[in-house]
């Protein structure tokens, strides 16, 4: 097991803004484990993750699409990094759905594929039992992966003790399941884990990391390497089984990682993406149905095959990868940002988890860019994102919300409809949408932007989920689109999970939104969210100040430029949304400024709200 030393604040010239490098942690190069990941972390102090912005405009809210669930799960890790193939779409608007499920707590003996299906008019009910049937640890699964062959459904999930599970209920929309192992490894301490899954027709192509209950299992020289499956009669036999790609040897990595990786397929074309904190951005493609594979190196970083790097810093992944193949039958990849800052042995290396950036490459430009970052919200030219959200701990229960070893914008879910339009969706933080007890950790929102030329340019980030004081998380859509994304993801109340974070066990949900491509494309959902900065675009009176200086002990003075004199009221809240103070002023045109004396205020965080007319603004201060 690799030890992970954490960097709270990096400095690279192009990437991320510079501020303070610290916090010391131990824990996995992969944050994947079946199970618990145990780590420990100090505490840190600030971050600031601002990346390159491609449009930081936040326009208007509107949601013509309702949200609803479909299902739960007590199991609260869907992945590691990578979000899999969880959603179907098929002829006359029907759609499948799958994901890791269990109606137990810790440990989650009745772990295994949830399953739900719209057959064009309604959903079926929350399921209440796993498709695999069987009572306790007897058929145990997780990570499931969907797809069609011929009239019917199948979904493969791993056992935890050897191989994966295929389930298949041969029609679509039944929820009649055979259950059949397959790919159980060299024996029950060596197997094929985590495993993602996509076919044409019976040609059914695995990725997968070939792991062990004990030391490691090493092939050329990587340990634990992520392995290639293939069947040519829909998953019955396997006379591919478990091998490595081209390429994929010491000389490339030394390690694998689970759920670092993804995979797509389009006739005869399969595309396999694998990445990993420190490891490079690696494209295996083939043309013959996965017979022969070439391999392209997208993304290099040193460390993967180095030890004792210093001082050094790398822009790197944090391995949640995904692969597009389009129309035209090329690739076009997303990941989620990492930076590493150092590789001091072969068992410890740096990263910083504040980083958030999407990034994209496609084989029309062979260029890395960042597509997507988290939003400004409240236009003060900085992120702010409080240390909780990224840092990792099981010994502060609930006081983390960061996902394994990945960063803040991250788990990319990928698509494209009829006219080539690239749509991706992906996770990240929300500015101000904090849980109210500290240590303050922020809510995630499900984004989404797309390119309508190849991948050339995107739009700018739309918020899809818009939950306020809810944690938004794992969002992942069909591949193939018609006119709608359909999305699933799973909600809850506490940023983070009890599988990594030691956050309090309890029921999340999975929710579903069919999101017209037509709202998305023509810009109307907006990267806007709740209430705190719903109308500063629509404002034409007023704008409003962070206050000065940030925390404040003393005084602060927030500012208020007014377009012309009107009554003002002027209200302070504390976190439960009580009313500490409020006043009504006559402000002129121009600046104003009101000061705030702090001394009288408990120390924490409150929000003070500006409102005249129409018109309200909230922002966030901290007393110390
Ligand atoms: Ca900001
Ligand atoms: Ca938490
Ligand atoms: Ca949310
Ligand atoms: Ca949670």
């Amino acid at each position: 097991m690799k030890k992970v030393v954490l960097i709270g604040l990096m400095t690279t010239p192009f990437w991320v803004m510079a501020q303070q490098k610290n916090v010391v942690t131990n824990g996995t190069k992969t944050g994947a484990t079946d199970n618990k990941v145990v780590t420990t972390t100090t505490t840190t102090t600030t971050n600031n993750p601002k990346g390159t912005q491609p449009s930081t405009t936040l326009s208007p809210s509107t949601i013509n699409y309702p949200m609803v669930k479909i299902g739960e799960s007590k199991y609260d890790l869907q992945t590691n990094a990578s979000i899999g193939r969880r959603v179907m779409e098929y002829a006359g608007g029907k759609v499948s759905v799958v994901w890791t499920y269990s109606n137990e707590n810790d440990p989650w003996n009745d772990r295994g594929t949830g399953y739900n299906h719209f057959n064009g008019t309604s959903w079926g009910s929350t399921p209440s039992v796993r498709i695999e049937g069987g009572t306790g640890t007897t058929n145990r699964t997780g990570w499931p992966s969907l797809g069609q062959i011929g009239t019917g459904e199948y979904v493969f999930g791993h056992a935890p003790v050897g191989g994966f599970r295929k389930s298949t209920n041969g029609t679509i929309g039944s929820n009649t399941w055979t259950l059949s192992p397959i790919l159980l490894g060299d024996n029950t301490n060596q197997y094929p884990i985590w495993g993602r899954v996509a076919n044409n027709g019976n040609t059914v192509h695995v990725v997968a990391n070939y792991t062990t209950t004990a030391g490691n299992k090493v092939i050329k020289g990587v340990n634990n390497p992520m392995v290639y499956s293939r069947s040519l009669d829909g998953g019955t036999t396997w006379p591919i089984q478990n091998i490595t790609l081209p390429g994929y040897d010491s000389t490339l990595t030394l390690y694998g990682g689970g759920d670092n990786y993804a995979i797509d397929v389009r006739d005869s074309i399969v595309a396999i993406v694998a990445g990993g904190v420190v490891d490079h951005v690696v494209l295996w493609k083939s043309t013959n149905n996965g017979t022969t594979f070439m391999r392209i190196i997208v993304d290099s970083m040193p460390y993967g095959t180095k030890d004792t790097f210093s001082n050094q810093k790398y822009r790197g992944n944090d391995g949640s990868m995904e692969v597009v193949i389009d129309n035209n039958g090329k690739v076009q990849l997303f990941w989620g940002m990492s930076v590493v800052a150092s590789k001091t042995s072969d068992s410890s290396y740096s990263y910083y988890p504040s980083v958030g950036a999407l990034m994209h490459w496609s084989e029309y430009t062979n260029k890395i860019d960042t597509i997507a970052t988290i939003l400004d919200r409240n236009n003060t030219d900085t992120i702010e994102i409080e240390p909780s959200t990224w840092q990792i701990t099981t010994t502060n229960t609930g006081a983390a919300a960061r996902y394994g070893s990945t960063c803040l914008v991250t788990m990319p879910s990928a698509g494209v409809d009829a006219s080539n339009y690239i749509y991706v969706v992906y996770s990240a933080p929300v500015e101000e949408d904090v849980t109210p007890l500290d240590p303050f950790e922020n809510y995630r929102d499900v984004y989404v932007v797309y390119s309508k030329d190849n991948g050339a340019t995107w739009a700018a980030p739309q918020n899809l989920t818009k939950g306020q004081g809810f944690e938004d998380v794992f969002g992942c859509i069909n591949k193939q689109i018609s006119n709608k994304l359909h999305l699933i993801w799973q909600r809850d109340g506490d940023p983070g999970t009890a599988l990594q974070n030691g956050d309090l066990p309890g029921v999340n949900d999975i929710m579903y939104a069919a999101i017209p491509t037509a709202d998305i494309l023509n810009n109307s959902i907006g990267g806007d969210v709740g209430l705190s900065v719903k109308n500063v675009h629509a404002n034409d009176l007023f704008s409003v100040s962070q206050n000065f200086p940030n925390p404040f002990s003393n005084e602060t003075v927030i500012s208020i430029a007014m377009k012309k004199g009107a009554e003002v009221t002027f209200t302070i809240t504390n976190m439960l949304g009580q009313t500490v103070t409020t006043s009504v002023s006559n402000l002129k045109t121009g600046i104003n400024e009101i000061t705030v004396d702090g001394n009288n205020l408990e120390a924490g965080v409150y929000f003070y709200t500006i409102s005249s007319g129409n018109f309200s603004e909230t922002r966030k201060m901290i007393v110390q």
